[in-house]
């Protein structure tokens, strides 16, 4: 809140992605304030949709965005008065390629936009990543971006604790934030589960700098 109110773009390394519920939060009040909307980019492997009674293995890092909308767990759901942090037209998942049963339903009721990797396959990164901005940026002051780094292919980001096969390669990581930090609307920006005990040669925290870089605007020329 601190660094919004200073007029500048927090940066804010996790950790289990259940940080979001708060992050996500505060900067949706800090909008609210002003009487603005915020948009969300969840750019993740995972819906993290989960509530506490669909969830197989009970993880709360399943869930943020659930409560982020307004499902249980009403107790990370109850940061600050008001619900959902982010409206669904504005909130746009992108990377997906795991989701769990009970989780397709939660995203059908709560009406979020997604983008899955078979999107990015056919269509390709940059439009769908232009589609997206779009859609979170429409009618908003800008949006946060949550990074979780299980987005990105396990070959280039071992050290997560959900790895999935199928994720977004290297350049095509480094491109959706370069086309991010193109359109200079992002209003606070997080990456989250780089796991250093499970990483390889610090290559997944390695690789989380250099994008936390392009998403701030470090261009190649
Ligand atoms: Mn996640």
């Amino acid at each position: 809140m601190k660094t919004l109110e200073a007029g500048k773009v927090p940066l804010v390394l996790g950790g289990d992605h259940s940080v979001a519920a708060g992050t996500v939060s505060g900067v949706a009040e800090f909008y609210r304030r002003k009487n603005q909307k915020i948009g969300l980019l969840w750019i993740d492997a995972h819906t993290d949709m989960n509530t506490p009674d669909s969830s197989p293995s009970g993880n709360v890092h399943g869930m943020p965005l659930a409560s982020l909308m307004g499902l249980p767990p009403v107790e990370l759901g109850r940061i600050y008065d008001f619900s959902p942090k982010v409206r669904p037209e504005n909130c746009v998942l992108v990377g997906i390629r795991d989701v769990d049963h009970f989780e397709k339903e939660h995203i059908r009721q709560s009406g979020v936009q997604v983008f899955t990797m078979r999107d990015i396959d056919e269509r390709g990164m940059r439009a769908v990543m232009e589609e997206a901005l779009r859609m979170a940026g429409h009618g908003t002051a800008g949006y946060h971006v949550s990074l979780d780094m299980d987005w990105i292919d396990p070959e280039d980001a071992p050290g997560v604790g959900t790895p999935v096969w199928g994720g977004a390669t290297y350049r095509e990581a480094h491109l959706a934030m370069e086309i991010i930090a193109d359109h200079g609307r992002m209003l606070s920006f997080e990456i989250v589960e780089v796991n250093p005990v499970i990483d390889e040669r610090n290559q997944t925290a390695d690789l989380a700098v250099e994008l936390a870089l392009s998403a701030f605007g470090k261009k190649i020329l």
